[in-house]
């Protein structure tokens, strides 16, 4: 697993040169979602396979940015599903951004997931690293190395909430709840960037990040693979919750396609057992 997490360093310095260096225009391209692809994610996708390919313990790669899976070596363990850079509509005005790994041992479903990595491009760069059950590590690239930070661990509550979607489009109950949150003094921390806003409530010991489904997307925005079953991982890693509409936590998900998307909510255990009782889902 190090090799893995050595690898996705040196992806990251890639990425960051060429966030600050690149073209930020559009490609000719969309992805599988429909999304018009920047010409930067299609560059970030192209690093991480060549860099993701020299490793003998990858069986099959599967991206954001590609449309079918791409097996790289037969004799390899894990299934790397990644998202090159997460946040692709706030590169333009310059807020951080990201790259989500999550490594399956096997076929890529929730409960095979073993590990998961991501990156911030922001100011600094930092990347976080997490093993099932274990506290995540989180480390910050300064004066040419990776220094360590304290580790990642939620408070049974915070005071932050992130809530996605179209407001116009969310269900009462969700509207209720959210509205609740702010009723009792919590703040409203949203960038658009699903990295970066997670990575705030992670680094600030708690709150609730919410992409709920909507009238207009039943099944909500973000993809299972390679946004929220990785972060799922490093929330329960961290001492929070990571669940869905229904209740059942992001960890027991089978997406029935690789770009499968899912409502999802991350957050301390005080804001999600909440959440579970304003949706009327079992604690
Ligand atoms: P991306 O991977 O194409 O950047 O899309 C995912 C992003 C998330 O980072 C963020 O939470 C979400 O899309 C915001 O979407 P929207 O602004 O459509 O609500
Ligand atoms: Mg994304």
């Amino acid at each position: 697993m190090e090799t893995i997490f050595e690898t996705v360093r040196t992806i990251a310095l890639r990425i960051d040169t060429l966030i600050k260096e690149g073209d930020l225009g559009y490609s000719n391209h969309a992805n599988a979602t429909g999304d018009t692809q920047l010409k930067l994610d299609v560059a970030s996708d192209r690093i991480i396979e060549e860099e993701l390919r020299k490793l003998e313990s990858i069986h099959t790669l599967i991206s954001e940015e590609k449309d079918d899976p791409m097996p790289i070596h037969a004799g390899g363990e894990y299934t790397l599903c990644y998202d090159p850079l997460d946040g692709s509509s706030i590169v333009d005005v310059n807020l951080s951004v990201g790259s989500i790994f999550g490594i399956y041992r096997g076929e890529p479903r929730g409960e095979n997931i073993v590990a998961t990595a991501y990156t911030i491009y922001g100011p600094r760069i930092e990347m976080v690293t997490a093993l099932r059950g274990e506290t995540p590590h989180r480390t910050r690239y300064v004066g040419g190395t990776w220094q360590p930070l304290p580790d990642l661990s939620l408070n049974p509550q915070g005071k932050l909430v992130a809530p996605g979607g179209t407001q116009q489009y969310w269900s009462p109950e969700h509207k209720a709840y959210i509205d609740s949150l702010f009723g009792a003094g919590y703040r409203l921390r949203y960038s658009g960037g699903m990295a970066p806003d997670l990575h705030q409530i992670l680094v600030k010991g708690g709150g609730l990040f919410a992409y709920p489904g909507t009238t207009d997307k039943p099944e909500g925005k973000l993809r299972q693979l390679f946004e929220v079953i990785p972060y799922a991982l490093v929330f329960e890693a961290a001492g929070g919750q990571a669940i869905n509409n229904r209740g059942e936590r992001l960890l027991d998900l089978i997406p029935r396609h690789p770009h499968d998307t899912t409502p999802c909510f991350f957050g301390s255990t005080t804001e999600i057992d909440g959440l579970k009782s304003a949706y009327g889902v079992a604690p």
